[in-house]
C-alpha cells in the first residue's frame, strides 16, 4: 500500500469510522490489570491500536457477566497494527500501569497476561522474569493461554467516554453497534481520560467530522486536561 492511501479520508457521515484505513493484518493481546475501565482508555489512546474491548476471561464458568463473574477476570483486549506496535510495547504499558507485585483480594481484578499464541506466552514469561530480577520482587502476574473471551455489557465499553456529558450519548447513537469496535471511539475514550499528548489531541479534534456540539464538548473537556486556557483558536 503506498503512503497516500494511508491518509485518513474524512467520511461524509459521522457514523463512519474516521481513523483511516485499517491495517491489512492486526494482532490481539489480552490483559487483566484491575478494573477494565482504566486500561480500555489507556490502550485506546495509543497510535497503532486499532480497537479495544473489555470483557471477561481467564476462568471456566460458562457465560460470565458483570454480576455473575464466576472465576473470570476483567480483561481488556487490544487489537493492534503489528507494523506500528510490538507485543513488547504493549507489555511495557501493561506492567507500567498496575500494581503487579501486590496480590489482589478478588480474582476479578488479578494481574494476568492471557497469551493468544506460544510467542506471546514466551515473551510474557521472559519479560516477567526480567521485571522480577530488576525490581527484586516477585510479580503476582499470572501468564496463561487465552481460552475464550466474553464481551462485557455495552455500558462497560469505553466507559470514560460514555460517561462524558453529551459526547457519550451522541457518539453511542451515531456509532450504534460499531461503537465498541471504532478506533475513533477508542482514541477519544483515551483522550477524555487524560491520555495522549496535547499535540495529538489537537490533531484528532481538527480532523474529525463530528457534530459541532460533540466537538465543542470534547474540546472543552480535553482543553481542560491539557490546561491550555490561552488557546487562540478556541471556538
Ligand atoms: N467497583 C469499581 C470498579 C468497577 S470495574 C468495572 C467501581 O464501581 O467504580 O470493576
Amino acid at each position: 500500500m503506498d503512503d497516500s492511501n494511508r491518509e485518513p479520508a474524512l467520511a461524509p457521515s459521522a457514523a463512519e469510522d474516521q481513523a483511516g484505513p485499517e491495517p491489512d493484518e492486526t494482532r490481539t493481546a489480552t490483559f487483566g490489570m484491575g478494573c477494565f475501565w482504566g486500561p480500555d482508555a489507556r490502550f485506546g489512546a495509543i497510535e497503532g491500536v486499532v480497537r479495544t474491548r473489555v470483557g471477561y476471561a481467564g476462568g471456566t464458568t460458562p457465560d460470565p457477566s458483570y454480576y455473575s463473574l464466576g472465576d473470570h477476570t476483567e480483561v481488556v483486549q487490544v487489537e493492534y497494527d503489528p507494523d506500528a506496535l510490538s507485543y513488547d510495547d504493549l507489555l511495557d504499558v501493561f506492567w507500567s500501569n498496575h500494581a503487579w507485585s501486590s496480590p489482589t483480594h478478588k480474582r476479578q481484578y488479578r494481574s494476568v497476561v492471557l497469551a493468544h499464541d506460544d510467542d506471546q506466552f514466551e515473551t510474557a514469561r521472559r519479560r516477567r522474569t526480567a521485571l522480577e530480577e530488576r525490581a527484586g520482587t516477585s510479580a503476582e502476574t499470572a501468564i496463561e493461554a487465552l481460552d475464550g473471551f466474553t464481551l462485557a455489557e455495552p455500558y462497560h465499553q469505553k466507559y470514560e467516554l460514555r460517561s462524558t456529558p453529551v459526547v457519550g450519548d451522541e457518539l453511542a447513537a451515531l456509532y450504534g453497534d460499531s461503537f465498541v469496535d471504532s478506533a475513533v471511539v477508542a482514541r477519544l475514550n483515551g483522550f477524555v481520560a487524560g491520555h495522549g499528548d496535547p499535540e495529538r489531541h489537537r490533531e484528532w479534534l481538527a480532523r474529525l467530522d463530528l457534530p459541532p456540539n460533540v466537538v465543542s464538548e470534547l474540546r472543552r473537556r480535553i482543553d481542560g486536561i491539557d490546561g491550555r486556557a490561552d488557546r487562540s483558536t478556541r471556538e
